[in-house]
């Protein structure tokens, strides 16, 4: 029974030692950690304004860009089909382009494109569709009484 005693102070020594190095100890207080500013949107920056004037000729390429639009259309008396050519601004616009009567031409003087277009042969016209607004293209080459209104739209947005 008497060696109860020490033991018991032993073990009251442990645990009031235990409070105190628990009280003593430095506890990690909680923070307030401001929230973090990288959560801000960054402003949507709209392409950079492109110099680089796309080539004056059709160059049929076989490069493998994956921002080439291709088209086919065909030039009749007197419209294009499809009249109206719909791409994002940046892209690479690839048109193949077939009369099917007579010689026709195809004008888009925006991106300096200017193509004569013959009959039963696909001619391919290539731009760089750079900056975004609304353009007109136009058959270039006379085809008669209606060549004046054989004209369609390219829309880059
Ligand atoms: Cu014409």
């Amino acid at each position: 029974m008497k060696a109860f005693i020490p033991l018991a102070l032993l073990f009251a020594l442990l645990v009031v030692a235990g409070c105190a190095s628990e009280q003593t100890a430095p506890s990690p207080s909680p923070q307030v950690v401001p929230p973090s500013p990288q959560a801000d949107r960054a402003p949507p920056s709209a392409a950079p304004p492109s110099s680089a004037t796309p080539p004056p000729t059709a160059t049929p390429s076989s490069s493998s860009d994956s921002a080439v639009r291709e088209f086919t259309m065909t030039a009749k008396k007197w419209e294009f089909n499809p009249a109206t050519i719909i791409v994002n601004a940046g892209e690479t616009v690839r048109l193949s382009i077939t009369s099917l009567d007579v010689a026709h031409g195809f004008s888009l003087p925006d991106f300096n494109v200017n193509s004569r277009i013959e009959p039963g042969q696909a001619t391919v016209v290539e731009f760089v569709a750079d900056t975004p607004g609304t353009y007109t293209f136009f058959c270039s080459v006379y085809c008669g009484s209606g060549h004046s209104s054989m004209k369609g739209t390219l829309v880059v947005q």
